[in-house]
């Protein structure tokens, strides 16, 4: 069971932990009431969640955190924020349960080729500058039975490791990593391309209405995924969908 004081307690840093019984999403409950760096809203009962462009997100023994992030990072890489959130999921899960999870550009985590994490980051404005980054993580601990929609491509700790989850011990070592990657040192750590599935992959990508296939090469430094395509020409992909293939049964 969920409980602020022992989230906090094992916090490194000064983070207010905001533990909700049941909540249509942490993410907007967030953007309502955060103001801290670091506050945590958390629950383990998300009624409403939100994927990305108007996507919903599941939720069943399974935890929903959104952790605040001040801007400590130059507005146009921002997008570092959810792959530096996907590399803390990775590696507390990792060794939590001894797992192999990895990063898929931009915005997963997957593990046995099935998405296990989906993150979230949302800015809230004021006076057109972004005040605050709320960075929500929909980990799927001991998720046993997914809707029938995603049951083919999702899966969870418990069922990729047979481990139940501790979920205050893996909310706050999460929040931990991430307050070290966005605050102390916000760059990809260098490790970071090893765990990313994307990297050196035949990928498709779709961009508005174009779908290409192409080849990941890199993550530039503001967190762009750089492609080669077929003519040769190198080309760095800021936002849309790549799937890659052996991923979430794309062959
Ligand atoms: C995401 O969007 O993956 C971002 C998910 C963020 C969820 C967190 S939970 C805490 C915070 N509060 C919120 O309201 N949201 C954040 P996207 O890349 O658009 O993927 C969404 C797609 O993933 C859906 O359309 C489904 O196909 C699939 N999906 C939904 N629930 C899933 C789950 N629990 N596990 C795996 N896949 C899922």
């Amino acid at each position: 069971m969920l409980n602020d004081s022992l989230i906090k307690s094992q916090l490194i840093y000064d983070g207010n932990v905001y533990v909700l019984d049941s909540v249509d999403s942490t993410n907007n409950y967030a953007k309502e009431n955060g103001g801290i760096f670091g506050d945590i809203f958390i629950t383990e009962n998300q009624t409403m969640g939100k994927g990305r462009l108007g996507r919903s997100w599941f939720c069943d023994n399974a935890l929903a955190m959104s952790v605040c992030v001040k801007p400590c990072i130059a507005p146009e890489k921002n997008m570092l924020i959810p792959l530096l959130a996907g590399y803390a999921v990775c590696k507390v899960i990792n060794s939590y349960a001894d797992l192999d999870c990895k990063i898929k550009w931009p915005n997963d985590v997957v593990c046995g080729g099935k998405k296990l994490c989906g993150i979230l980051n949302e800015g809230v404005l004021e006076d057109g500058k972004i005040k605050m980054i709320v960075c929500g993580i929909g980990i799927n601990t001991d998720s046993e039975y997914f809707s029938p929609d995603i049951k083919d491509k999702a899966t969870s700790v418990y069922l990729q490791s047979g481990t139940k989850c501790d979920k205050n011990y893996i909310a706050a070592k999460v929040a931990n990593y991430l307050y070290k990657l966005c605050v102390i040192n916000p760059v990809l750590p260098h490790d970071f391309k090893d765990m990313c599935v994307n990297i050196g992959k035949r990928v498709t990508v779709t961009e508005n209405k174009d779908i290409y296939e192409c080849t990941a090469v890199d993550i530039d430094e503001s967190g762009g995924l750089k492609v080669k395509l077929d003519s040769g020409k190198i080309k760095t992909i800021a936002s849309g969908e790549v799937s890659v293939r052996g991923i979430y049964g794309y062959v």
